[in-house]
């Protein structure tokens, strides 16, 4: 690893940026904090904040490495965001590449060692699966066909660019084209749909936002063996103690007949369905609609109905508000300014906070309403303007959160569902 490390930093030496400084070899402290939907959506929140409680603004770019390690390059200078903005557009394109060979470089050298630890590793899973309450005739059947897969680690490990903006990553996912096919889709499933809605008191626009952001109606379902997945990911030391416990429950739902292990195909990260489920989801809140004795989430009977009851049971309400775009006042306290998913602080009537807001009249309906504000580009888009984009965000869309800790996919499903509003 000091040698890859010290290749970053001849790297950075090379192209003759004496401003720039590796600050901080940070040791990853959010390990038990999934992110399971990330190559989805909600990347960016997810995998940003968790290091927002150091100075953001400074951070040029950062880097996991396998072992709970983060590499933190900083930025100390004067340089004004807009420069450092320019600069970043320069170099992301040729460090990403030179990122991406170094880790599959790791990951190919320590893959024939990784088989061997994983088959010792398997060996011992299977016997706490079993001391778990799991029969051994479905720990072996299923088991049997679990493979160490190298490109699980990789995707694990793999940061997107973290510098698109709310804009454009909510009119990428909240498009017309999405509009277009969930209107097709309705079309179909009207009968089933409206009767889920009222069954459940859950927007069927809400729903049909959803499944079009999670897996764009059910076209990105994912192709990952789940069990191999999770298997690795369980293997690996990174976030071992969630994807065991995610492995465990995915085996009981087998073993009890709940799931069939021959559908179980998915995201990289062990997430299934139309709405990407992840087993606990499964297990605590999805459905048996039709009532066959099999809950099949790629089928839109038991998805729809799994995914309604799922969120009202974390609390959505009905014809309650989710965010409203607002513009803010050069007076607004920066403590009133959220960035980041994982907890909306500072939270107040909305006529409290109407003196921070421009044309503050058209809120007038909404004063009694609690709410937090957001800037999602603040501290994580260099160059972003401090008080653009923002929103009041109410309780609805902190149940967003919960079924996905980020700010933009929260925007972006709320968005959708307010096209469809529009249109049926
Ligand atoms: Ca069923």
């Amino acid at each position: 690893m000091y040698q890859i490390m010290n290749q970053k930093i001849n790297f950075l030496k090379y192209l003759r940026i004496s401003k720039y400084e590796i600050l901080k070899i940070w040791r990853r402290g959010w390990d038990s904090n999934p992110r399971t939907s990330c190559p989805v959506a909600g990347f960016q929140d997810q995998c940003f904040q968790p290091l927002s409680h150091l100075s953001t603004k400074n951070m040029l770019f950062y880097y996991n490495f396998n072992e709970k390690i983060t590499i933190c390059l900083y930025l100390f200078s004067n340089t004004s965001l807009n420069k450092i903005f320019m600069i970043i557009k320069k170099m992301a394109k040729t460090l990403r590449r030179i990122i991406l060979n170094l880790s599959f470089l790791l990951i190919y050298s320590s893959a024939n060692a990784n088989n061997a630890e994983f088959d010792n590793w398997l060996s011992n899973f299977k016997d706490y699966a079993v001391s778990n309450g799991i029969s051994k005739a479905t720990v072996d059947d299923v088991m049997s066909g679990a493979k160490f897969l190298p490109k699980v680690i990789e995707y694990d490990r793999y940061q997107p660019e973290f510098y698109e903006d709310t804009k454009t990553y909510v009119n990428k996912r909240a498009s017309k084209d999405k509009v277009k096919k969930g209107l097709k889709l309705y079309k179909i499933e009207k009968k089933l749909i409206n009767e889920v809605e009222l069954k459940f008191l859950v927007e069927k626009e809400l729903l049909l936002a959803l499944m079009g952001i999670e897996t764009n109606f059910g076209k990105y379902l994912g192709k990952m063996d789940i069990i191999s997945s999770l298997a690795t990911l369980s293997f690996d030391k990174r976030r071992s103690e969630f994807f065991t416990n995610e492995l465990i429950i995915v085996l009981n739902l087998i073993d009890k007949k709940i799931i069939n292990k021959n559908i179980l195909f998915g995201s990289w990260a062990g997430a299934f369905g139309n709405f990407q489920f992840m087993p606990s989801t499964i297990q605590t809140y999805a459905i048996d609609y039709n009532k066959n004795s099999d809950i099949e989430l790629k089928k839109i009977e038991d998805s729809f109905a799994s995914a309604a009851n799922y969120i009202k049971k974390i609390g959505w309400k009905r014809n309650e508000p989710c965010f409203i775009k607002v513009e803010l006042k050069e007076n607004i306290p920066e403590k009133y300014l959220n960035s980041s998913a994982q907890k909306i602080k500072n939270k107040k009537q909305v006529k409290f906070f109407k003196k921070y807001i421009k044309e503050s009249k058209k809120i007038d309906n909404l004063d009694n309403k609690i709410a937090g504000i957001i800037t999602p580009d603040k501290d994580i888009i260099p160059g972003a303007k401090t008080l653009a984009p923002a929103f009041l965000v109410f309780s609805n869309y902190e149940k967003i959160l919960k079924w996905n800790r980020s700010l933009r996919f929260g925007l972006a499903v709320c968005t959708l569902k307010e096209k469809f509003e529009n249109e049926i």
